[in-house]
């Protein structure tokens, strides 16, 4: 890098930020978020407060993000609206306690909508980068996210110099900022290694108002290890792949395959890794999760595009020692190209995403316990089910210690409707929807799907309904739901209507 641009302090840094600025940061989980910056916002949120001015931004990322971004910005209580996905606890509470405003989105969309000014004008970007040119390259760190289109809107940028991500992996990136309807060209993407862009995203140099160096890791949570529940769904997902390859339904190359976050997910991905008879594959997806990266150093997988690099610091550390090996191997896209509608049809994905309640129909509730309160937000789980060849939901017959069951009657908010939900696997089996019509759709997903203790209940539920199309009964379809809320148990309310 040349000293073309002002190296400042990350306290200087946030001096630029004013109360009711729009700041856009990057980071696509943890991996590539912005660090020194946030922290600095919110201690300098904390220095205002306690003089009596208000300060509080609205803060746009690519996806979730790392605890010196939403954990420190929200305990500071700093932010005011935030969009598109999240997973911070104190953000969490925040959102639900009805005191930051939480948009939640689909991240494909994310970059358009940036694009055309639907949330106003970006006052600053504060982007995570391994190295910026004088005339503006900036090469981004461990995830793309939607860095290149808040590079180009932003009016004032300030560039995260992370010193302690390897250069090779600021090279990983193929960036390609669509055109804007209606000149939108096609994306002439066939496999999921084809890059298609650049290397570094551009941005206007004068729009650059300072250096901050850091050298901090990404702030990656702990992954828990398999357990019995999320091994029996992996059982039963190779199994069903199996299956479906020696059907003809799966060509015998296999699919691109797409795994969303969390440890279920990462458990199947180890399943499928496992496998004697899923052959080598590769993944199109937008989180490069632990177990999966196991899977590409072993060579079980070829290849991985994806938006970010989810992964442990040993991992990454691993990933520059070893640049050779995986130059090849990984590509780091936009969120708007990884989780591109047109290219999860085209590559034919099989996707598998996690379910916090399914109902009898196929709906899947991926964000909003009973109905109220967000967990994390739908992220790329609609981009990527909506459109894949296959898209299987996984996720426990219960939840809390069985007192939640997550197979209910009428899922109490829906992320992915019935259309765009084709399997459902919870540690007691699977249920393969297609081409099943509504009343047999809910018989097979309770005797498959549903925990033995919940069976009866939700049979008798069916039992009781008027006969339609779809079995319903408007008077009695929450009542498992309303048991929660007064008793603490799905089960409590035994007498209650459901039975
Ligand atoms: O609670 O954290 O208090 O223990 O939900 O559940 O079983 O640990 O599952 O970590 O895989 O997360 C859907 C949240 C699952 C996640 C969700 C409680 C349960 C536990 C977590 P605790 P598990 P996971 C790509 C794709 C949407 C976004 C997405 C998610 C906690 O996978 O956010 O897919 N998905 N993005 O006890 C009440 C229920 C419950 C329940 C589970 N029915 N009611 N609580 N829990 N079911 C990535 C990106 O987009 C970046």
């Amino acid at each position: 890098m040349s000293g073309a641009f002002p190296i400042l302090s990350a306290a200087e840094a946030a001096e630029l930020i004013d109360h009711g600025m729009l700041v856009a940061m990057s980071g696509f989980t943890p991996a590539g978020a912005a660090k020194a910056v946030p922290r600095a916002i919110a201690d300098r949120a904390k220095i205002l407060h306690e003089a009596g001015q208000p300060f509080r931004i609205r803060v746009l990322t690519g996806a979730s993000t790392g605890t010196s971004l939403d954990d420190a910005l929200a305990e500071a209580d700093a932010v005011s609206w935030r969009a598109p996905y999240q997973s911070s606890r104190p953000l969490r509470q925040r959102i639900n306690k009805g005191e930051v405003e939480f948009v939640d989105m689909h991240l494909s969309h994310l970059p358009q909508s940036v694009l055309f000014g639907h949330f106003g004008d970006i006052d600053v970007a504060v982007i995570e980068a391994t190295d910026v040119t004088e005339d503006g390259k900036v090469y981004l760190s461990t995830s793309v996210g939607a860095s290149p289109t808040f590079l180009l809107k932003a009016k004032k940028v300030i560039i995260e110099l992370n010193r302690g991500q390897s250069k090779e992996i600021g090279k990983m990136a193929d960036v390609v900022v669509p055109d804007t309807p209606p000149h939108r060209k096609s994306l002439a993407l066939d496999h999921p290694l084809q890059r298609i862009g650049t290397r570094y995203a551009q941005v206007d140099p004068s729009k650059i108002v300072g250096i901050v160096e850091n050298d901090q890791p990404d702030e990656l949570g702990g992954f828990t290890a398999s357990d019995e529940l999320s091994s029996a769904i992996a059982g039963y997902v190779v199994q069903f792949l199996t299956e479906e390859l020696a059907a003809g339904r799966i060509p015998k190359e296999f699919l691109p395959m797409q795994s969303g976050v969390g440890n279920v997910a990462n458990a199947v991905t180890e399943g499928i890794g496992a496998s004697t008879e899923i052959p080598d594959f590769y993944m199109y997806t937008e989180v490069l999760q632990p177990a999966p990266f196991r899977l590409l150093k072993s060579g079980r997988m070829k290849g991985a595009s994806s938006c970010g690099l989810t992964l442990l610091p040993e991992q990454i550390q691993e990933i520059s020692e070893d640049i050779d090996f995986y130059r090849d191997r990984i590509v780091l896209r936009p969120q708007e190209i990884s989780n591109n509608p047109a290219i999860v049809r085209q590559l034919g994905i099989i996707a598998m995403n996690t379910a916090l309640e399914v109902d009898f129909y196929g709906h899947v509730n991926s964000t909003h316990v009973c109905g109220q309160n967000i967990m994390n937000g739908i992220g790329g789980s609609g981009d990527f089910a909506r459109n894949a060849y296959l898209s299987i939901f996984v996720c426990p017959s219960t939840a809390k210690d069985g007192k939640i069951s997550t197979i209910v009657p009428m899922c109490s908010h829906v992320d992915h409707n019935e259309h765009s939900v084709e399997v459902i696997v919870t540690e007691q089996g699977l249920a393969d929807l297609r081409g099943v019509a509504p009343a047999q759709r809910a018989r097979l997903i309770i005797d498959n799907c549903a925990h033995p203790m919940y069976r009866d209940m939700l049979h008798r539920y069916i039992e009781k309904c008027k006969p339609g199309h779809i079995y319903h009964d408007l008077e009695r379809c929450f009542d498992m739901h309303r048991n929660l809320m007064r008793h603490g148990d799905m089960l409590a309310g035994e007498t209650s209507s459901v039975a």
